[in-house]
């Protein structure tokens, strides 16, 4: 399959400027007719070419005229004489039949749409790119008693009924807008209804649509969609445009929501919840979630992008938004810790492995394998270094100037730095190294210190390690917070904001007269890794004494990675220094219990594996189970009073009610790695009175690594109690793939013949195969068995759905950074995979990457 590239974008030879659709809906035959009026762009005398694919193409008429036409694989070409003309075509497609839930589809008996990227030339023909914008009439007719609710983007303008059963609706969208946003609905749907009024006074009709019998867990969702409407105003100055905004809720979903113009659709996991089924992670998810694809409105909708290597444009801006909206509502510090946590376990491999790319990349083969942590996580990261540099007013400036200039249009990256830099009368030229250069920046810092002087040298020298298709890089501006604190003091003694910008860099702080530990990279102000050697003493007095939240964490992050990379290499390090720094941190009665939680929890064992050369997942495993047990058995007794100090209440969902449950069940964890007889019990006791389902989960989660009785117990009153609703059943799935115990190689198997298991449903998928491709102990079992089995989804699920079998890919690729019986036995599986006939390029274009 041939490779996309970045140099090769040309502006449209044809435009679109008006669009009507008339769909005539059934489940196993959908009609289209689509009625283009294109427009010749620029001076060329090239025939108008179409996107289509998987369509039955029925008549074609120019200018109300049977007209010639070649329609080859994907592409139809019409002849046009003029520079203007009406396009009509009809076609019919299968909604039922699509299993790879792009274009038009069916879930539990509900016809929606998913385009982003390029799924709408599933639907009809037409230009299927970003930088053609339409504007869009849709007229739906359906059979009223199974399609009663019909609806589509932008505003109603009339709807009817009609003799034999059936009725219409017609929904105009006055915003020209790119193909991938299009969006329509039919179905059997009620809604939560509710309303917003705009800061300039304009109300607007709010419906979250979902099956019946579900409307009361779509609450948190609504409140989430009017708080993100009311920040979006004050924050970013950005007013909602519609009458109308609708989401709507379906099972069978490719990822977790789509921005399209005024009709979001939902992953229903990210649209339900209430405190018997969802987790406060999961209220947290959705608030997150509902609130990225209402910001995609303007960073996406308003300002489109122009082609999709500028995909970053609009969501790694669109995901920092989340992010701050999200700190907003709570404590800012573990969100902060969150997004690293998520940038660390999913951005960083990627990152250093064979699929590394920038955030702006240059070729793809299969535009839907690039929705990757990278553009999504890193893409923030570098808006919120454009932020940090600029500070809070020339950032808004700047965010102001870009909406301005673009509103209505395709826009690039190059077209958001350079508003910032308009704006914040900054050059940024060095700084747009980040939307070119892949991999993640290392700083070396070491820090001396004069006491006669009074005065530290800090030195910073950066390396940006190769990537695939980039041997050499040059340096890039890294904005890195930096504070030193006087160790016998404990008072700040430098504060301030360094950019490195060079290979290396010297700074002189002076007023230094003890001697100095050094707090670096504060916030996580740059997505780079920073080496900094510091005692196991600097770090645990930093993790009691330094006053940036993240920098605490980070620092007991660090004192934890460290003894965990000596003990899994070999060492017999000591594990007194881990044990007093979270001793310290747990009788802190100053702290926010959510922090604590986060602070006390240990590293995980693929984020100790990315450290080291060669990844030995048994020795990491024990590494971090023997530092587990010490911790639990050493602090039994602060464990003990943590989890009877927040004992659980009348549920809540406030943020003091969340810390409160997260550092109970944390305590709970640490109470069972001591190996206390009663461990199972009082998990039990906690799985059997929870009013919640964090409290449940919690305690699940805890069981379902033990041998004891209780774990059975547990799962199966579990599965009885929730195997009706597929969201609850997913975590079911997922909390046994994720077990610590050596027989879940095994125990995924047999899941995977389960009466439950489908590979139809991307999120049951995700939630057994996904999460047992992360468990790094059991995916990497020595016999290779996670391989195969992983190998063997991939390929079954390829026939099923492309997309959602690529994301699978990723886990066999690491395989350099094993030993080499285990990458062997990786590299087979993705040999066999790519040998494989009639396989996708989604997974194609992974797996052989992979191999490279
Ligand atoms: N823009 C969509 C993602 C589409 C993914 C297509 N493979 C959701 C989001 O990022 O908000
Ligand atoms: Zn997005």
């Amino acid at each position: 399959p041939p490779f996309v590239r970045r140099e090769e974008y040309r502006p449209p030879e044809w435009l679109v400027p008006e669009i009507a659709l008339d769909f005539d809906l059934g489940a196993e035959r959908t009609q289209v007719r689509a009625t283009l009026t294109v427009a010749r762009n620029g001076d060329h005398a090239a025939p108008l070419k179409l996107d289509g694919e998987a369509l039955k193409l029925i008549s074609l008429t120019v200018d109300g005229a049977e007209a010639d036409y070649n329609h080859e694989a994907d592409e139809l070409t019409v002849p046009i004489a003029g520079d203007r003309a009406v396009v009509e075509t009809l076609v019919e497609i299968a909604p039922a039949a699509n299993t790879q839930l792009m274009g038009l589809y069916e879930s539990g008996g509900i016809l929606c749409t998913q385009c982003e990227a390029e799924g709408f030339r599933r639907i009809t023909f037409l230009p299927d790119r970003p930088d053609v914008l339409s504007r869009y009439r849709v007229k739906m007719t359906a059979d009223k008693a199974r399609y009663p609710v019909l609806l589509a983007n932008g505003d109603p303008v009339g709807a009817g009924d009609l003799a034999d059963g059936r009725h219409w609706a017609e929904w105009h969208d006055p915003f020209p807008k790119p193909s991938y946003l299009f969006a329509l609905v039919a179905g059997d749907l009620v809604a939560n209804r509710d309303s917003f009024a705009t800061r300039s006074g304009k109300t607007v009709d709010l419906g979250i649509w979902v099956r019946d019998g579900d409307v009361e867990r779509t609450r948190h969702a609504m409140a989430a969609l009017k708080a993100s409407m009311a920040w979006d105003e004050k924050v970013y100055g950005r007013e909602y445009d519609l009458a109308v905004f609708n989401i709507v809720a379906v099972a069978d979903f490719n990822f977790g929501a789509m921005e399209n113009k005024g009709l979001n659709i939902f992953n229903s996991r990210y649209i339900l919840a209430d405190p018997d089924t969802a987790t406060d992670a999961d209220y947290d998810a959705v608030a997150g979630v509902v609130a990225h694809e209402y910001f995609h409105n303007w960073s996406g909708n308003r300002v489109t992008c122009r082609d999709w290597f500028q995909l970053s444009l609009k969501e790694g801006f669109t995901v920092f938004r989340d992010q701050q909206f999200s700190a907003d509502q709570g404590s800012a510090a573990v969100k902060r810790i969150e997004d690293v946590r998520a940038l660390r376990a999913a951005q960083f491999p990627e990152d250093s492995g064979p699929l590394a790319h920038p955030i702006r990349p240059e070729s793809y083969i299969e535009i839907s394998n690039f929705y990757t942590a990278t553009i999504y996580n890193k893409g923030a990261e570098v808006i919120r270094m454009l932020h940090t540099i600029l500070g809070p007013e020339k950032f808004r400036a700047g965010t102001d100037l870009y909406f301005d200039r673009h509103d209505g249009e395709a826009a690039t990256c190059e077209d958001f730095v350079k508003a910032m830099e308009d704006a914040g009368g900054t050059d940024l030229a060095l700084f747009r190294r980040w939307y070119s250069q892949a991999g993640t920046p290392r700083v070396r810092a070491s820090l001396t210190h004069d006491a006669g002087a009074g005065r530290a040298h800090l030195t910073l020298a950066q390396q940006v390690p190769p990537t695939p298709g980039q041997p050499v890089k040059q340096p890039m501006p890294i904005p890195l917070k930096i504070a030193l604190f006087g160790e016998r003091s404990g008072d700040k003694l430098a504060d301030r904001l360094v950019l490195l910008e060079g290979d290396e860099q010297e700074i002189v702080l002076d007023g230094v007269g003890e001697r100095p530990v050094l707090s670096i990279n504060r916030d996580f102000s740059a997505p780079v890794v920073v080496e900094a050697e510091r005692s196991a003493a600097d770090l645990a007095f930093l993790s009691a004494n330094d006053d940036n939240p993240f920098a605490r964490y980070e620092a007991m992050q660090q004192l934890m990675l460290d003894t965990l990379i000596a003990a899994a290499a070999g060492q017999t390090p000591d594990h007194r220094p881990v044990i007093e720094a979270v001793e310290q941190t747990l009788t802190n009665t100053d702290l926010d219990p959510a922090f604590v939680a986060e602070a006390v929890l240990l590293p995980s064992e693929a984020f100790v594996g990315d450290q080291m050369l060669v990844v030995d997942p048994e020795a990491i495993h024990r590494a971090r189970e023997a530092l587990r047990a010490d911790l639990g058995t050493e602090l039994e007794g602060l464990w003990r009073s943590a989890y009877s100090a927040h004992a659980a209440n009348r549920f809540e969902y406030s943020p003091p009610a969340k810390g409160a449950r997260r550092l109970r069940t944390v305590s709970l964890g640490y109470i069972a790695a001591s190996g206390a007889s009663d461990a199972p019990q009082m998990a039990k006791r906690q799985f059997d009175n929870a009013d919640n389902m964090t409290d449940r989960q919690g305690a699940l989660g805890i069981l379902v690594n033990s041998d004891a009785p209780e774990r059975a117990a547990a799962l199966s009153a579990f599965y009885d109690r929730y195997r009706a609703d597929g969201l609850v059943l997913d975590k079911w799935f997922a909390v046994q793939a994720l077990s610590t115990r050596p027989d879940t190689p095994d125990a995924v198997a047999a899941l995977a013949e389960h009466v439950d298991f489908t590979l139809a449903n991307p999120n049951r998928l995700r939630a057994l195969v996904g999460s047992f491709s992360v468990n790094q102990r059991a995916f990497h079992r020595a016999n290779g068995q996670g391989y195969r089995f992983l190998a063997d989804m991939i390929l079954s699920v390829d026939k099923l759905n492309p997309q959602t079998a690529a994301k699978l890919v990723p886990a066999l690729g690491r395989w350099r950074r094993f030993d080499e019986d285990r990458a062997e036995k990786m590299k087979g599986e993705l040999q066999r995979i790519v040998a494989t006939l009639g396989l996708s390029k989604d997974v194609f274009e992974q797996a052989s990457k992979s191999l490279a």
